[in-house]
């Protein structure tokens, strides 16, 4: 099975360095792709460097600040047209622990899609987040149950494993959504064809250097898309749901 795992980046020079030694330790094997925004802070010149002393890592330079949804887009295309079998999402900031990619790398192995690093089941767990945050975390995900009709408990979650050909069936040139919308938005995708979604219990830690880049347009984003999505899925089903009921009365 070969991995690549995707980083983006936006001003992450004080905590990539870090996070990639941590990455190539734990999964010795795993291709890195740093995919960067052109990073005032010069986080892509860095990655260009770790690049030039490993073979593992190389880097994607995107002209500017795009969002992670539109990195993570342009990532996938580079790993897919280079044959990986499975594309992993992880977060530069050192959120994502390296060292539990291993245990999700294992659920695909035994036979899930999708492997969903996940804060929100038993085992899974966040370290130094403010409340506010939790709150916003675990509504965001209960919002998304709701409307969706989905078990998942942690739908915005961005440590992820997914086999290349579950993103080959996903439609990718039609994703629109950008920051925590996107990663819902894949997971609807992923469940909506009938994928195997599996949620591995994950430790998150909240960065310690740089600066978190989610803003209020993110959240506002997910809440209306979900919602718009929500409303789609409901009215197909109760169209589903009267057909079956008008051809049970004809046949009646
Ligand atoms: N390439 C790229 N990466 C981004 C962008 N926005 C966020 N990121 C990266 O996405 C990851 C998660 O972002 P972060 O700000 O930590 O979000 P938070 O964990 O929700 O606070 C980090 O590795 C960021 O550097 C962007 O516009 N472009
Ligand atoms: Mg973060």
């Amino acid at each position: 099975m070969s991995v690549l795992v995707i980083i983006p980046t936006y001003n992450e020079s004080g905590s990539l360095p870090g996070i990639v030694q941590r990455l190539r330790s734990a999964v010795p094997d795993a291709h890195v792709l740093v995919a960067d925004d052109n990073s005032p802070d010069g986080t892509g010149a860095l990655a260009d460097e770790m690049a030039a002393a490993d073979d593992h890592i190389a880097v994607l330079h995107r002209p500017g600040k795009a969002g992670l949804g539109a990195a993570y887009l342009a990532g996938f295309a580079w790993g897919l047209s280079r044959g990986y079998d499975v594309l992993v999402e992880m977060d530069a900031d050192g959120s994502h622990r390296p060292e539990d990619l291993p245990r999700l790398l294992s659920a695909l192995d035994a036979g899930a899609d999708v492997a969903l690093g996940s804060r929100w089941v038993p085992g899974g767990s966040v370290v130094n987040w403010p409340t506010s945050r939790k709150v916003l975390s675990r509504g965001g995900s209960l919002y998304t149950r709701i409307a969706l009709g989905i078990p998942t408990r942690d739908a915005t979650g961005g440590f992820r494993a997914y086999r290349a050909d579950v993103l080959r069936a996903l439609e990718l040139d039609t994703v629109t959504s950008n920051g925590y919308c996107f990663q819902i938005d894949l997971l609807w995708r992923a469940l909506q064809r009938g994928f195997t979604v599996v949620e591995v219990p994950i430790t998150f830690v909240e960065r310690e250097i740089g600066s978190s880049k989610m803003h209020r347009g993110i959240v506002i984003e997910a809440l209306t898309k979900v919602g718009e999505w929500g409303a789609i899925e409901r009215t197909r089903q109760l169209r589903t749901g009267g057909r079956r009921l008008r051809q049970r009365w004809a046949r009646a």
